[in-house]
């Protein structure tokens, strides 16, 4: 699902008035999504503030004829280039400022539109009207959730030492797109034993061995919406040593801690920099401050990282109808790392976890008790 275009065409045109701008030129695939329904890259959305356009070449225009009704549908080639059509429009319309997303253009692209199109150009951000998501847009992301909540479910019942990092972000994959996901939301992290204090460790050829512990990041792209989440397991297989005397086992305990306190933090009306501290102080009072060297979360919808952050620095305002991600965690070089990841929508009164998979330290393969 993705937005009603009427909904987010006044969103945007409401936007435009508010700025002073008289149009605005999108060429973001997730700024165009919610207008045209289709994830591409290529084409332009002219949207001013009476008329509506999509500029696309021969291969999109039939699909987006069907999905864009309530928009002018442009076809460019070499003799019509995006710039002309829009130049058409300026002048019919007399259109005075335009703005252009210049944060997801080259220099060199964003030189070429203010030479081409002839109105005074200003760079903006469109960020602010993802933000706050739609009911149909809450719904899709809790779909994309539920397919990485039962990715998880699945792939920690399906690792056994012996497997290499990158079986198991196949199976996960393959599992992700058998229910329902166009892809993966990003590359699949897989990091077992030393490989976990590596934040973003791609899964690699390393073989899982038993008594590893292994981080698992991974999302699932679902009309859409993505989906991301991390999970540390410890790989079955332990011997008879207890999971308390494993050396990871006490930071594992200190990430859950500061995630779960940070998920209790969110309600509307808090500023995203304080719940960053509140997992933050906690790891820190641990003595584990130095090795968590990335922000507690971020905004997720479209685009699998999103405003606003879970950092020290964003004092972005929590309202309901955001989602992001809470997660923290701790690297020890040479040792290995843990991070715990869901997806929460803010509510009217706090938050709503958007993951089933439970959150104490769980081994692999073995029933959940
Ligand atoms: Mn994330």
């Amino acid at each position: 699902m993705y937005k009603s275009p009427s909904s987010a065409l006044t969103a945007c045109q409401i936007w435009l008035a508010k700025r002073n701008l008289d149009a605005v030129i999108i060429n973001a695939k997730q700024n165009k999504f919610s207008h045209t329904g289709l994830l591409s890259t290529s084409g332009y959305l002219f949207i001013t503030r009476t008329s509506q356009h999509i500029l696309a070449d021969s291969r999109y225009y039939h699909e987006l004829s069907a999905k864009a009704d309530s928009y002018q549908l442009h076809m460019t080639d070499t003799q019509h280039p995006a710039s002309a059509i829009i130049n058409q429009i300026i002048a019919q319309e007399k259109l005075a400022c335009v703005g252009f997303e210049a944060e997801h253009l080259s220099y060199s692209q964003s030189l070429s539109l203010i030479e081409k199109i002839n109105a005074e150009m200003s760079p903006i951000c469109l960020d602010e009207l993802r933000q706050i998501k739609t009911p149909p847009e809450i719904d899709t992301i809790k779909s994309a959730c539920l397919i990485a909540d039962c990715a998880c479910a699945h792939i920690r019942q399906y690792i056994r030492p012996g497997m290499t990092e990158h079986q198991i972000a196949n199976e996960l994959e393959w599992f992700m797109k058998n229910e329902g996901a166009e892809k993966t939301s990003f590359d699949t992290i897989v990091a077992s034993g030393v490989r976990g204090a590596m934040p973003h460790a791609k899964a690699s050829q390393k073989v899982v061995e038993a008594g590893e512990f292994i981080t698992i990041d991974f999302g699932a792209q679902y009309q859409g919406y993505c989906s991301d989440m991390t999970r540390t397991f410890l790989v079955e297989g332990n011997g008879d040593n207890s999971l308390q005397e494993h050396p990871l086992y006490a930071i594992y305990q200190v990430v859950l801690q500061a995630q779960l306190a940070a998920i209790a933090a969110i309600r509307p009306g808090v500023r995203c920099c304080d719940i960053d501290s509140v997992a933050r102080s906690i790891i820190s009072a641990a003595g584990y401050g130095d090795f968590f060297g990335h922000n507690t979360g971020h905004a997720i919808g479209i685009d699998v990282h999103e405003n606003p952050r879970f950092s020290p620095t964003d004092t972005t305002v929590l309202q309901a109808g955001m989602q992001l991600t809470v997660e923290p965690g701790i690297y020890l070089p040479e040792l290995g790392g843990v991070r715990i990841e869901d997806v929460v929508l803010v509510t009217e009164n706090g938050c709503e976890v958007l993951y089933q998979m439970p959150k104490q330290l769980l081994t692999t393969g073995e029933d959940i008790q």
